[in-house]
């Protein structure tokens, strides 16, 4: 069967969030330290591994992609995913103060261990927190019936914790201690 465009971008924009967070060397990519890949070599990368791309999708999946997982440079030459790494990178992202509250998405399965061991990066290189409610639902509706943990940023941040956001909006931090979770 055929795949329509929208499902087939979406497809690409998953691979291309494998490769340019969790895995380039899937298809022979080198990312650079900050974790951007070169376009050019990306396409012919993608293309040699039966995704194939050219200029214009790949900035039609930049410009579009919901959650703006993406950013080119702006010469247009080089591209990167904006958060949610495994491997190590340096996004140049800078701290800055973070709203009194900020939201994490889960399901029932996880929150046991959260409130035993507080919120943990896991395989990604930060802990993902939402600005509001709803986008924590959502992410915790990626793995079941999500829960949703309130977590008091404004008191880490007081406290000596320290907190980036990513260039898409999702608020980052190292690790959240249990104690900062509401009940
Ligand atoms: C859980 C998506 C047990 C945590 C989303 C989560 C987000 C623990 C899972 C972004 C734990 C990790 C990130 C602990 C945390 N014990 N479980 N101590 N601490 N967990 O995918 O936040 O579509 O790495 O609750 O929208 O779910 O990829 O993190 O369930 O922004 O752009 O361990 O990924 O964005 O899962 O999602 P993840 P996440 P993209």
């Amino acid at each position: 069967m055929r795949m329509n465009t929208e499902t087939s971008s979406k497809h690409t924009s998953k691979f291309l969030s494998l490769v340019l967070r969790h895995e380039p060397e899937k298809i022979g990519l080198i990312l650079d330290g900050q974790g951007w890949a070169n376009v050019d070599e990306l396409l012919q990368k993608l293309a040699a591994h039966g995704q194939t791309l050219d200029h214009a999708g790949l900035q039609h999946i930049v410009a579009t992609c919901n959650k703006q997982r993406f950013a080119l440079s702006d010469d247009g030459q080089r591209i990167r995913a904006n958060q949610g790494h495994s491997v190590t990178v340096d996004l140049g992202l800078v701290p800055v103060e973070p709203p009194q509250w900020l939201y994490h998405g889960t399901v029932p399965r996880f929150v046991g261990s959260i409130r035993e061991q507080g919120l943990r990066a896991g395989e990604r290189q930060h802990v993902h927190l939402s600005l509001d409610r709803e986008t924590a639902h959502q992410v915790g509706a990626r793995r079941g019936a999500p829960v949703i943990l309130s977590v008091h940023a404004g008191r880490m941040h007081a406290e000596g914790h320290v907190f980036y956001r990513s260039a898409n909006g999702v608020w980052l931090t190292d690790h959240v201690p249990a104690k900062y979770i509401a009940d």
